[in-house]
């Protein structure tokens, strides 16, 4: 079987629709070089990418924000330019089978200049499919949570520094983008960065549909090695509670499971420190009105499409609407009854739940936590270098966390009875207290002292282990 092409047909990770390896097109670079052949400079040339344009305008993109001029082979343009080299009397561009990674790659030759490429793109949006798209499994798992609850801070908590939370002796964790110069990805790993050298948190997520941030682990188990890839989504609050089942958000019912993250700020409380430390009210606010014009009518467009018009337009900067709306979001109740209700009951039966208490360090010094026995089991942060997580300690917190959970947050049987399993989790993605510094004209939420997650990698490596142990790997 050795060489022979394999065909593959897997979903893709952006638009959901089926592809296969042989359909997929490609994504040139060619830093500038030239050629003789028209047809090659053709190729070589940036152009307006309709389809990708087109993808996520109705994702809630505007073309503004998009590297929408690109330079893109598929299966069609490859035809018309072989035809064209062969009348030229030139030799073809070829696309070839890659034995390694179930893949293609495209080549073209002109002397001693070769235009190649190995980043394989749907054949439908256009968007770059992860490393080893075809070879290894992908795990999907949502970032589900209220606005302002945390989401983007904990994927960047977890890129901080080559993935160093994920890394053990038994676990090697890397980016696995297909575009390493994706403006979207440039943009993570500089918030990763940002956060892990100067402490800055990224800004608060525009209300979009996002490309999911791709890693490759190899776990391994005596002397054997499981790969997979790991795609995680990051989406603003307010789109899984609008519409979860349909258009823009959609996304969710592909996840295989979901990290909810629930804001201290939504605990029944009696403490001051809290309230003192949480954002205040208008600052929620201005974070909601963030929508570029562009966002706001692409957004219209996308729910008009739906027929279901979610707001009237003149409304839609209608201070009420998001006052209302900020009770609302701010509750991770509401993001779980969204799950329900736009997945529905059997869908939900065939996904994971980690519902996570996150920002726990807002928590460290709160009397009412430590009424709790063993509570300091909540604000362990000693990593383990081997496995998962230190699965004594993680099973002692379940039921200490269940009570928590169920006299502080909401009941927590009606909310989780209906998924495949889940698990609850306590984490902190800075471990530390932030302030709010003025940085020129814009203020920016910076860690007082030097970021230091709580546990911030046992939600996302609880699914994955879950994934495992369901394909029987880890037995
Ligand atoms: N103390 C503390 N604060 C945190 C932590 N994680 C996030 N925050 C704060 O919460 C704010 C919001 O975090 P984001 O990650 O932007 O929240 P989000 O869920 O992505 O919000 P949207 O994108 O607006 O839906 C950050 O600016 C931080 O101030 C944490 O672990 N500890
Ligand atoms: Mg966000
Ligand atoms: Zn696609």
């Amino acid at each position: 079987m050795k060489d022979k092409n394999v065909l593959i047909k897997k979903k893709c990770p952006y638009c959901f629709l089926q592809i296969s390896n042989e359909d997929t097109g490609f994504l040139l670079k060619t830093d500038g070089a030239r050629f003789i052949s028209p047809a090659l400079n053709d190729v070589a040339t940036p152009k307006r990418d309709i389809p990708y344009v087109q993808f996520w305008n109705a994702m809630g993109i505007p073309e503004e924000q998009l590297d929408a001029e690109r330079m893109i082979m598929d299966n069609r343009i490859l035809t018309e330019l072989n035809q064209e080299l062969s009348a030229a009397g030139k030799p073809l561009a070829m696309k070839h089978y890659n034995p390694d990674s179930f893949g293609y790659v495209f080549s073209a030759r002109e002397g001693a200049i070769n235009l190649y490429s190995n980043t394989m793109i749907c054949p439908h949006c256009h968007n770059a499919l992860p490393q080893n798209f075809f070879k290894y499994d992908m795990l999907m798992i949502g970032m589900a949570g209220s606005v302002d609850s945390g989401k983007t801070v904990y994927i960047s908590s977890l890129m901080m520094d080559g993935y160093h939370v994920l890394q053990r002796d038994n676990l090697m964790v890397r980016n696995a983008a297909g575009n390493t110069s994706d403006p979207y990805l440039l943009e993570m790993e500089k918030n990763a960065d940002m956060l892990f050298r100067q402490g800055i948190c990224p800004g608060a997520t525009s209300k979009a549909f996002r490309k999911p941030v791709f890693m490759e682990m190899s776990y391994r188990l005596e002397d054997r090695v499981f790969p997979l890839i790991v795609a995680v989504y990051d989406v603003a609050g307010e789109l899984i509670r609008e519409n979860t089942g349909a258009g823009r958000t959609g996304f969710a019912r592909y996840m295989d499971g979901f990290i909810c993250m629930v804001d201290p700020a939504q605990m029944h409380l009696e403490h001051a420190v809290l309230s003192r430390t949480m954002p205040d009210e208008a600052q929620v606010l201005s974070k909601l009105r963030l929508l570029s014009k562009e966002e706001q009518i692409s957004y219209q467009m996308m729910s008009n499409r739906n027929d279901k018009q979610i707001m009237d337009p003149n409304d839609f900067m209608n201070d009420s609407y998001h006052h209302e709306d900020y009770i609302l979001e701010r509750k991770a109740e509401m993001i779980m009854d969204s799950l329900r209700s736009g997945l529905g009951e059997a869908l939900l039966h065939r996904k994971y739940m980690a519902l996570t208490l996150g920002k726990s360090d807002k928590l460290e010094g709160v009397g009412e936590i430590h009424s709790y026995p063993a509570s300091h089991l909540l604000f362990e942060r000693e990593a383990v270098s081997h496995g998962f997580f230190n699965m004594d300690h993680h099973f002692l917190r379940q039921d200490l966390l269940a009570e928590i959970f169920d006299q502080k947050v909401f009941r927590l049987r009606r909310n989780l009875e209906d998924y495949k399993a889940s698990s609850l989790f306590m984490v902190s993605a800075l471990g530390c207290e932030t302030e709010v510094i003025r940085d020129g004209a814009q203020e920016v939420v910076k860690t007082v002292g030097k970021v230091n997650p709580i546990r911030v990698e046992e939600p996302l490596l609880w699914i994955v282990m879950k994934y495992m142990q369901e394909r029987g790997w880890l037995d």
